[in-house]
């Protein structure tokens, strides 16, 4: 009888502490590296094991856990029973209340990319974290062999939550005369990097295949930029080439959690600190210099500062996006610590806060489970604090989740009355199942100021995603795709990439 009852208290202790571990998504706080229990978690096997990447057990700093777990999200009190009828195709152009997902492919591990090429071919590529590029033809159809695999170039993930991977692509502006693409993996750590580090994030340029445009060269590696890692999560990932011709690289702070620990700036965390790379959008000229050359008016040429940083103070800016339209503004996720999510319109030289706030809170990294009660209002060298455009908790009677997942301005046709607004969700509102969240900013025309919606997936028998959403993209004509698996980590063949409509 105490042996049953302890064994039950043990596996529910055990239960708890694998929740907690691999709820940590794209790098909310109980962001735990993963630990020696994982390998234990319940995910069902994939039905694909030869694509899964062998876990390495590669040894990750650990970090504590937060003294206090936020309390279990509380769901959305507003009914999500009866799905909405679809809006009809000449409705008023007024922000629907849901949207419809159509499953354009599937079988990925962890679709954390959606890129078109800029070539008129109509070909979508899509990102998968093990390592690999995906294209879908014009046709719909997904092809096979991959356009890109770079499986033996990265670090070994953890099948059951790794915020490792491949994490971004990005096409020249001249793809379609030079071939030239880009991309973001994280790669074991390299030789002269810090002992103890965790990996290395690499920024490569490749080229597609004289002759097979569906098949990258994989001999055309240009290494253009290398960051060390002293942790494996908050790698950020996303890459992309603003309308200026120059490439956007988001990096998060280094991993851990509150930004302090090994590698982090004892004195005022990585995310302040504006002299190494992490914490940071960069803006590099991948056209004016070997390996790169720095854009004339990045904020910090001729001052102290990196030369490569274009805007600062961020956690985990896990995805970010040109706007297509309008004045091409750069939306950016930044993945909260212990309490709120965030987006950000990001400019040249901006500070957004963080390790001094986590949204528009003041944050105290001794003490993350409450709001910090005040804080400076401009960082040292007397540039302002930038607050998020949105931001939304981890618990509540509202909108909550545990980990922004940044998406698009919506430019496409498809869905009425979404035009101009910012897309974008949550990888779940609940830490123990799938459970990603669709969102919709928009801006109010008269006060500038934005707000936030769920949306209903009314495509979906109960109108939720029931998976963990992964990401967005776009395609050539503006129209909006989600990207979500069942699994909570990179493993399986559960990824789906959804497109938006009506
Ligand atoms: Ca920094
Ligand atoms: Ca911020």
């Amino acid at each position: 009888m105490r042996n049953s009852k302890r064994a039950l208290l043990l596996s529910g202790l055990l239960l708890l502490a694998i929740i907690v571990a691999i709820a940590g998504c794209i790098s909310v706080t109980p962001t735990l590296p993963p630990t020696p229990t994982l390998p234990t978690t319940p995910i069902p096997p994939s039905p694909t094991p030869t694509v899964l990447p062998t876990p390495t057990g590669i040894p990750v700093t650990p970090t504590a856990l937060p003294t206090s777990t936020a309390a279990p999200p509380t769901l959305q009190p507003t009914s999500t029973s009866a799905p909405l009828p679809p809006t009809p195709t000449n409705a008023p152009l007024t922000p629907p209340d849901a949207v419809g997902l159509k499953l354009v492919a599937q079988g990925f591990a962890s679709p954390v990319g959606l890129a078109p090429s800029p070539d008129g071919t109509g070909r979508l590529f899509v990102v998968d974290q093990i390592g690999l590029i995906r294209i879908i033809a014009a046709d719909g159809s997904l092809l096979d062999p991959p356009f890109l695999d770079v499986k033996n170039k990265m670090v070994g993930l953890v099948p059951a939550y790794d915020e490792r991977g491949l994490l971004g692509l990005a096409f020249h502006p001249g793809f379609k005369q030079n071939g030239r693409f880009f991309v973001y993996y994280s790669a074991p750590l390299r030789a002269g990097a810090p002992q103890g580090w965790n990996c290395t994030s690499v920024i490569s340029e490749f080229k597609v295949t004289a002759g097979d445009p569906n098949k990258a060269d994989p001999a055309s590696e240009r290494i253009v930029l290398q960051i060390d890692k002293p942790q494996g999560n908050h790698n950020a990932g996303q890459i992309t080439f603003g309308p200026d011709g120059f490439l956007y690289i988001a990096i998060g702070d280094g991993g851990g959690a509150n930004d302090v620990g090994v590698g982090h700036n004892p004195a005022i965390g990585n995310g302040q600190d504006i002299t190494d790379l992490l914490g940071n959008i960069l803006r590099l000229d991948v056209d004016g210099g070997t390996p790169y050359g720095i854009p004339a008016d990045n904020p910090f040429v001729g001052k102290p500062g990196s030369d490569e940083v274009y805007a600062f103070g961020l956690r985990n800016p896990y995805r970010i996006s040109f706007d297509m339209g309008g004045a091409h503004e750069l939306f950016v996720s930044d993945a909260g610590q212990a309490l709120l999510e965030e987006v950000n319109i990001v400019t040249r030289g901006g500070n957004y806060g963080w390790r001094v706030k986590e949204a528009s809170t003041f944050f105290d990294p001794g003490n993350p489970a409450v709001p910090a009660p005040t804080g400076p209002s401009v960082d040292a060298a007397g540039n302002p604090f930038i607050d998020p455009i949105l931001e939304y908790p981890h618990s509540g009677t509202g909108i909550v989740g545990v980990a922004v997942i940044g998406g698009f301005v919506y430019r496409g046709t498809q869905v009425p009355g979404m035009q101009g607004a910012y897309v974008f969700g949550d990888y779940s509102a609940r830490r123990d199942q799938a459970d990603g969240r669709l969102f919709m900013g928009t801006r109010s025309a008269a006060t500038g100021k934005w707000t936030m919606k769920e949306l209903r997936i009314n495509t979906s028998p109960d109108g939720k995603l029931n998976s963990f959403m992964r990401s967005f993209g776009q395609d050539s004509a503006g129209e909006g795709y989600a990207l979500a698996a069942d699994a909570p980590g990179p493993s399986g063949a559960t990824g789906k990439v959804f497109k938006l409509v009506p």
